[in-house]
């Protein structure tokens, strides 16, 4: 032992810069210590990287019923087939600020899903676009979907019906952050007037708006109080893989 201490000594003498940088790494975390950290330059590698595709199941609660909404309830109440895309640009399928589509009118408006479907397809970085089912709420839906690092956004409209142009739905949703693709995501509906019908309350007739209105939240009180009476429900985000 004593024969062998001054040459242990001589050879952390002669790495002690190196050592130095090596534990200043590990203190941050998993970091790689490479070659060039050995050097002096502060190199971290991301241990795990983003794979290029990630798998999600998208549940859609629509908790919209009389227990949520006993004052403003419209008698028949259910929510259209969804409408769901994984995507690459903002906007590729509603931008509230903007007109809305024929898609989104016809969506927004009597619960058609194949226009904005179509539309939703034409885009230039659309990975997946799919339907739902109607739900006769309170009730859940469930679809899963694929995302890529191109179509990393994802967007869901569902109709609210009776009503003259109001749906539900989250709009251009990160998926991939800076920290790699989300585990999940735990979302409030949020409600939107699409602006192509002027109708007041939830059972009024049909009355095309001219010109038509950006997409915007509820424009008409009947609207207001039913978002404030409670939640229309929940887009949950969990990752498969
Ligand atoms: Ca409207
Ligand atoms: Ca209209």
């Amino acid at each position: 032992m004593t024969r062998r201490a001054p040459l242990i000594v001589g050879i952390a003498g002669a790495f002690v810069g190196a050592s130095a940088v090596a534990a200043v790494d590990r203190l941050d975390g998993p970091a790689v210590v490479t070659e060039r950290a050995v050097r002096g330059e502060r190199v971290v590698l991301d241990p795990d990287p983003p794979s290029a595709a990630a798998r999600y199941r998208v549940s859609f609660i629509v908790t919209w019923g009389p227990s949520t909404h006993p004052r403003t309830l419209p008698p028949g109440s259910h929510t259209s087939p969804l409408v769901i895309a994984t995507h690459g640009e903002p906007g590729d399928m509603f931008a509230v600020g903007s007109s809305a589509s024929a898609g989104v009118e016809s969506m927004a408006e009597v619960g058609t899903t194949a226009s904005l479907v179509g539309e939703v397809r034409a885009n230039d970085t659309v990975e997946v676009v799919m339907t739902g089912r109607r739900i006769d709420g309170p009730g859940t839906d469930q679809v899963e979907v694929v995302a890529t690092r191109a179509t990393g956004l994802v967007s869901l409209v569902s109709m609210l019906a009776p009503s003259p142009d109001w749906f539900v739905g989250v709009g251009d949703v990160a998926l991939l952050d800076d920290d790699g693709w989300v585990d999940r995501l735990d979302l409030p509906l949020v409600a939107y007037d699409a602006g192509t019908d002027s109708g007041a309350d939830f059972t009024s007739p049909n009355a095309d708006t001219q010109p038509a209105q950006p997409i915007s939240g509820p424009r008409d009180p009947a609207f207001s109080s039913a978002a404030a009476e409670g939640s229309f429900g929940r887009v949950v985000i969990e990752r498969l893989g």
